[in-house]
């Protein structure tokens, strides 16, 4: 189905994002509860956790461009072509990501900027940004979150590749100094190959290079204590945009925790920035699943809280624990109904539900699904929880919210409630 857009920021034929008009089409699905998120900057706040890691890890590559004020709002084929996404790719879907219009989105992940960011000269960089998925209500999943893409790029020559192998020694010889296991895999494999472009030993230089870099940085982040080491562990992975590609999980509070993707950036990406001669990796962190440990964070919907009790406990420089205030009572609200011909997608709820509740959503749980024996009608029941971070929420307040949900479902999917 086509999804019917709803939002208070839009006149019926425009849609205003930042200061700017742009027209609406089938294509637009982006709400105003999220049109707000763009102004809040808080990767620029370093009085806020998100800022504040920034910076610091900025600290730690004080030789990279630092670079965190670039547009959220980019064309698919910035978000995707450029990177060689495959057209069928699901990311690409309005179920998936939101559209401005057919011509414009926000971006999904800083991977976006990699093209001109290279395209620029630029040949070691840091690019930290808001980033937009459409996606379940949880507290590890909001719409908006924040990634820092890090990427350095070699001149693939033989002196270049020399001291490249130096620097690789140093930087193991200092890890060994330190207090972290490190749980790797093969730098090139047959499931996770060498670029046909590239001189295979040059890959393995690079690869090797960015795990060393990520390795230190990851220390210096999280420490490792005297008494306990620090677990690390690298795992092969699949992106469109690089190849061969890892993800990284941190070992905390009992849990593996995975925190970035990487790896060797594809040749093409360099070719449509138009650097010749050159080989390079590149990384996305994603800095909430980072902040939440560093500064024991429970709930994603903090990093957006204007409550001074949250605000107040974080300056910048350093990291500092969160103490939580007393965690409110919440209700929760079951919604049956039956689905319209066209299917509705758990996103499209999720948005409704976010115009409709704000961050009074805590989580919204997909409870009993099942389809009538004889009229063969799908009906679902979502179990809605709402509470407030800052304040008691009472029962009226929630039902004159759930009520809002039901009319929205009914006006934009033609659900049919029970
Ligand atoms: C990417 O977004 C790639 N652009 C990363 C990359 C960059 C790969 C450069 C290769 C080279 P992924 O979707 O896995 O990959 O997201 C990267 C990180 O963002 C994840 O490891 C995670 O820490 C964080 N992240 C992803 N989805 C969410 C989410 N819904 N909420 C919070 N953090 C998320
Ligand atoms: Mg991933």
């Amino acid at each position: 189905h086509t999804p019917r857009f709803s939002s208070s920021a839009s006149s019926d034929s425009h849609v205003r994002i930042l200061g700017q008009a742009y027209p609406t089409d089938t294509t637009t699905n982006i709400t105003s509860a999220i049109i707000d998120k763009l102004e809040r900057r808080l990767h620029l706040n370093e009085s806020h956790p998100i800022g504040n890691l920034r910076s610091l890890i900025e600290r730690h590559f004080p030789l990279f461009t630092h670079l965190s004020d670039v547009s959220p709002i980019v064309t698919p084929a910035k978000n995707f072509d450029d990177l060689s996404f495959p057209a069928d790719h699901p990311g690409r879907s309005v179920t998936d990501s939101y559209y401005v219009n057919r011509d414009f989105m926000l971006r999904t992940h800083t991977s976006a900027h990699e093209v001109e960011t290279f395209a620029k000269g630029e040949r070691k960089w840091l690019l930290t940004a808001d980033v937009y998925r459409r996606d379940e209500i949880d507290a590890s999943h909001y719409p908006v979150f924040h990634q820092m893409e890090g990427a350095r790029i070699f001149h693939a020559d033989a002196n270049s590749m020399k001291e490249l192998a130096e620097e690789n020694v140093s930087l193991v010889e200092y890890l060994k100094s330190t207090n972290i296991i490190i749980e790797d895999v093969p730098h090139i494999s047959a499931s996770n190959p060498v670029q046909p472009a590239y001189d295979p030993r040059h890959a393995e230089l690079v690869a090797h290079n960015l795990k060393l870099s990520l390795n230190s940085l990851i220390l210096a982040l999280f420490g490792g204590r005297k008494d306990e080491p620090l677990r690390v562990r690298w795992i092969e992975a699949y992106f469109p945009f690089t190849s061969p590609s890892f993800e990284v999980e941190v070992f905390f509070n009992g849990k593996w925790l995975e925190i970035l993707g990487s790896g060797v950036v594809l040749q093409s990406t360099l070719d449509r920035a138009n650097v010749p001669n050159s080989i390079g990796w590149a990384f996305g962190l994603g800095l909430e699943r980072i902040a939440m440990i560093l500064y024991s964070i429970p709930d994603i919907r903090l990093f957006w809280s204007q409550d001074s009790r949250f605000l107040s406990q974080f300056a910048p420089g350093r990291i500092s624990t969160f103490k939580p205030y007393s965690k409110y009572p919440g209700c929760y609200k079951d919604l049956s109904f039956w689905l319209p011909q066209s299917g509705l997608h758990q996103n499209d709820l999720c948005d409704i539900v976010r115009e409709a509740a704000g961050d009074l959503v805590e989580n919204v749980q997909l409870i009993d699904a099942f389809t009538h024996p004889k009229t063969n009608r799908a009906s679902q029941c979502y179990r809605i929880n709402y509470r407030s971070m800052d304040r008691s929420l009472s029962n009226e307040e929630a039902n004159v919210i759930h009520k809002g949900v039901k009319a929205r479902l009914v006006e934009n999917f033609g659900v049919e409630i029970r």
